[in-house]
């Protein structure tokens, strides 16, 4: 049951919320909340309050599971309000994660106590919603507008430190001692009688008028079609005005986005997160088991990637290549990526080097021994792959898990070339490992559970996504996205042009289309998985035979010029793939936008029900994570599951029927699941 508690301190009166597990905001605690502010308020042996949190966290943020439904006041404006209004000083002590409406509640507060791993945010676009407690209006009174902006239209947070240094917070406190300094400094308050140190008497900072018209167009192009980053800068341009017509602004904002179709599904995605971290058969009870130091065998993009992910995390992690040019090349690019990383965040240089520091570079593969886990990133060869597990066998020390970061290769026969294959699993992290969330956590069918736990734990604690999918090939993101190109191939076959194909996939939202993509990845590493297994996609088998193998080669889809990233339209192309036509004996045709999003989107939908049926993929939600976070789905669209039920499965099984008729494809026929569902009258979520 929640619970907000008032005792005493002399003089200073603690306010305590405790509501398990993040303290969020239910109505409860809001009620509750007012009613001891009051009784603060009025008891006059009280003179300042100092606002705490039980548990793990301060207030993680308004409930959300009552978001979308009728509100009952108090709402988090109102006591925000009434913080404001109090006549004595009001300290936040913060810990854990201040999110959302507890950032709000804290900012309403005249002073902000936080401990030194305390993170602060306002991630509400993220449920795509705004900040609805005052945040878009006291967030720039506190920092700025320009940091408030960043903040509210990226959902980030911050740490303490950059906190403290941005002027959100006013003092740090250590970790075990943060009721303590919040008390003192309200003790030092009253001695002093400061008066109360409103947000809300504060005007924000001029800035150049363009600030809000770059912001509105960056988050136009950035979050094509998502509406919450746009209404975000909408309500932070108001708080230049006076605070209560910023207040009435927001508030206006933010009842419009609650009642809106995104919320729904952002939602959705929301609690798809909490329950893919639910794994049915895996022990509750299972002890903890600390990974308290890590080694990564390969120093390539993934490698460096991945090692930078455990440092950031504090975790020590020692790099190995057998190859010292490599090695060198591999910290080079890491430490760029790093401090360009930094840099985004705002972390302190003091902080970086910190973590720089716990990456020790090795070229001797003994050098695992003393890791608590090892993850395996080497080129993609599974002799090569089964050779290194043999050596680790051999080198790790017992109870060590042993991971393969491979994307494709078969787990179990990486397992088998080891005689503890309960300690081994994949984890498959996708490309740029420290910028992207998602992590296929592949459980081969040795995977001891408390390995798999451990591995999903650390996960966690890299603060990225892991997902549990079976140990089949391409697991499941990448066995999807093996449709989606090969669908994409035949679409240039059948008529379009790369552009049309990438322009039609950036409207739907995703941050780049298909072929740029395949260029930045590089169009010979698909090549040579399709040769080994006998398969052809005519037109990208005809772009490598001519050498273009996409930004690498400075020419794939798109040509490069001058090193440029930005892919132009390439006569060449249109050449190689109208010989492909030719010789196929195909007649061209347009190809509208509209089918180009069916063509592209239903097959992956229908190789996911398949993967779904064999149990590879466990819930229709996880699939939704794997392609948002792994592939740049749009969040707002719920993931490719969530928008099959939009669109109505029974036009995705027909419209997969039509195609697998028209193009001869019988791989395109609906799966199964999809035909039953429909006959059932359900959907993947109903
Ligand atoms: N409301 C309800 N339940 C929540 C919750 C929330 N805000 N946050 C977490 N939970 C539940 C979650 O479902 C799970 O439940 C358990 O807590 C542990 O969560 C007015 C309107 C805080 C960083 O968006 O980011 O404020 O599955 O597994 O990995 O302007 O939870 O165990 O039953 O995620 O340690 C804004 C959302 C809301 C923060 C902790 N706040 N939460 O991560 O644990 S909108 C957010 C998180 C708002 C105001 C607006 C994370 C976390 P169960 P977990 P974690």
């Amino acid at each position: 049951m929640a619970e907000v508690r008032l005792e005493r301190a002399g003089e200073i009166a603690i306010i305590e919320i405790d509501n398990p597990p993040v303290n969020a905001l239910s109505h409860a605690v809001r009620a509750a909340l007012a009613s001891r502010i009051d009784e603060a308020m009025t008891d006059d042996a009280v003179k300042a309050v100092v606002i705490t949190c039980a548990g793990r966290t301060f207030v993680a943020g308004a409930d959300i599971n009552e978001l979308g439904k009728p509100r009952s006041p108090p709402l988090t404006v109102d006591i925000a309000a009434q913080l404001d209004d109090c006549a004595k000083p009001v300290v936040a002590a913060i810990h854990g994660t201040a999110l959302g409406g507890g950032l709000e509640l804290a900012l309403a507060c005249h002073w902000r106590v936080a401990a030194p791993d305390a993170r602060l945010g306002l991630p509400e676009v993220k449920l795509g919603i705004i900040p609805g407690g005052g945040g878009t209006q006291r967030l720039p009174r506190a920092i700025g507008a320009k940091p408030a902006l960043d903040l509210i239209v990226s959902g980030d947070t911050i740490g303490a430190q950059a906190a403290l240094e941005a002027g959100l917070v006013d003092a740090l406190a250590t970790r075990d001692d943060l009721r303590a300094t919040a008390v003192a400094l309200a003790r030092r308050i009253v001695a002093e009688k400061r008066p109360p140190k409103r947000l809300r008497d504060r005007a924000v900072p001029p800035v150049p008028a363009e600030l809000f018209t770059r912001a509105r167009s960056d988050a136009a192009r950035r979050y094509r079609g998502f509406e919450a980053p746009l209404k975000a800068v909408d309500a932070v341009a108001a708080s230049m005005t006076c605070f209560d017509d910023g207040l009435k602004r927001e508030q206006a904002i933010f009842a419009e986005l609650l009642r809106g179709p995104q919320f729904g599904t952002l939602r959705h995605v929301f609690f798809a997160e909490r329950e893919a971290a639910k794994i049915s058969d895996l022990p509750t009870d299972l002890p903890p088991r600390e990974i308290a130091q890590a080694a990564i065998v390969g120093a390539g993009t993934m490698g460096g990637g991945i090692a930078l992910c455990f440092a950031d995390a504090g975790i020590p992690v020692t790099l190995i290549d057998s190859d010292r040019a490599a090695l060198e090349r591999g910290l080079a690019a890491l430490r760029r990526n790093f401090e360009s990383s930094a840099r985004r965040r705002n972390l302190p240089a003091a902080e970086l080097d910190k973590r720089l520091g716990l990456i020790k570079p090795s070229l001797r593969l003994a050098d695992a021994a003393s890791a608590d886990l090892v993850v395996e990133a080497v080129f993609e060869d599974l002799p090569l792959k089964q050779s290194i597990f043999g050596k680790l066998d051999e080198i790790a020390k017992p109870g060590a898990i042993l991971a393969t970061n491979t994307s494709y290769q078969d787990v179990n026969l990486i397992a088998a070339a080891t005689k503890r294959p309960a300690d081994v699993l994949g984890l498959h992290f996708f490309s740029p490992a420290h910028v992207m969330r998602l992590v296929e956590v592949v459980r081969a069918s040795a995977t001891a559970p408390a390995v798999l736990a451990a591995s999903l734990a650390l996960v966690r604690k890299l603060r990225k996504l892991p997902v549990v999918v079976g140990a089949a090939p391409g697991f499941v993101g990448n066995r999807m996205l093996f449709e989606r190109a090969r669908e994409a191939d035949r679409l240039l076959r059948d008529g379009a042009l790369p552009r049309d194909v990438d322009q039609a996939m950036v409207e739907f939202g995703f941050p780049m289309g298909p072929f740029a993509a395949t260029d930045l990845a590089g169009l010979d590493i698909s090549w040579r998985m399709r040769k080994a297994r006998g398969i052809s996609f005519p037109v990208a088998d005809a772009l490598c035979e001519a050498g273009r193998f996409g930004q690498k080669t400075g020419k794939g889809y798109y040509r490069y010029d001058g090193g440029s990233r930005d892919g132009m339209a390439d006569d060449e192309t249109e050449r190689i793939v109208a010989s492909v036509r030719e010789r196929l004996g195909v007649t061209s045709r347009p190809v509208a936008a509209g089918v180009i999003v069916e063509r592209l989107i239903y097959p992956m939908v229908n190789q996911a029900a398949r993967l779904l049926e064999s149990g590879v993929a466990l819930r229709p939600g996880d699939i939704d994570l794997i392609w948002i976070n792994g592939y740049g789905f749009p969040a707002w669209r719920g993931g490719p599951m969530f928008y099959a039920d939009q669109v109505g499965l029974a036009n995705v099984r027909d419209r997969l029927a039509h195609l697998a008729r028209e193009l001869g494809e019988k791989a395109l026929a609906p799966a199964p699941l999809i035909e039953r569902r429909v006959k059932e009258g359900r959907g993947f979520y109903s």
